[in-house]
């Protein structure tokens, strides 16, 4: 969000500072935004050796998880997709030995587990909800993918993207949540399942996700890509 990224770099430094570091003109727009850019990609870098693989997000009695979790997502509920189990596949790509493509009966048959913990959103909301499901890490040790490259890419059926560094793909709280409040996730919170990343706000928690895959390239994000951070850790 550059109005934030904005205000992080009024309080830490003053634009005629930036001008100094950057050598560019701070009266020109395009010039502003590419050293806000610089910024933020260090923030990303700082944040990425803050967040460790083993710090763990706080976790909550279930009795404090909600039962009706709220929707969000760019659109309304009426137009989330509807995935059907009959005809979803779960396609994989990059850095993957076994790109066969998953139905939900067999995504079902992993091994599952449950977590109560709070989502947050940018917008102004926090939830706390239980989810349950396979850690991420284990459905990548399943499929061969190549855990020492760097990022793993989501693409959605609504042309929602994200993508996470590996550390957080493999961190254990990391999961691919089939259930919301111990039934089946419903259809607009991602079915057959949503990535649930409880160490990272809401946008990086991807629903309806087709395509997985594992890459070298930091994979895009729909919000990172109108400005909000692409570490977003919490
Ligand atoms: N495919 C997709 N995933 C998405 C979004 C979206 O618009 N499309 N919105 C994100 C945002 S901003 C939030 S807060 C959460 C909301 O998830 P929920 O509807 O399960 O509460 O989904 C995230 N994942
Ligand atoms: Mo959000």
């Amino acid at each position: 969000m550059a109005l934030i990224r904005r205000d992080m770099l009024s309080q830490t430094m003053t634009l005629g500072g930036l001008t100094m570091l950057t050598g560019c003109d701070v009266s020109d727009s395009d010039a502003v935004q590419s050293a806000l850019e610089t910024v933020s990609r260090f923030n990303d870098r700082v944040q990425a050796a803050i967040f460790g693989e083993n710090r763990l997000a706080p976790t909550f009695a279930d009795a404090l998880a909600v039962k009706d979790f709220r929707y969000n997502a760019w659109y309304g509920p009426d137009k989330a997709p509807r995935l059907e189990e009959a005809t979803y596949r779960l396609s994989l790509a990059g850095r993957i030995a076994d790109k066969k493509p998953w139905t939900v009966a067999q995504l079902h048959a992993l091994p599952q587990q449950s977590q109560t913990t709070r989502h947050v959103c940018v917008e102004g909301w926090s939830m706390i909800g239980k989810w349950g499901g396979t850690p991420l890490r284990t459905f990548l040790q399943r499929i061969g993918a190549d855990t020492s490259a760097k990022y793993v890419g989501f693409e959605c059926a609504d042309g929602y993207y994200e993508g996470i560094d590996m550390a957080t793909a493999l961190h254990p709280q990391t999961l691919m949540a089939f259930s919301l409040a111990d039934e089946i996730i419903p259809f607009e919170h991602g079915f057959p399942f949503k990535l649930r990343i409880p160490t990272k706000l809401g946008f990086k928690n991807p629903k309806f996700i087709t395509t997985i895959y594992v890459s070298n390239t930091q994979p895009r994000g729909y919000w990172p890509d109108r400005g909000y951070n692409w570490f977003s850790g919490i």
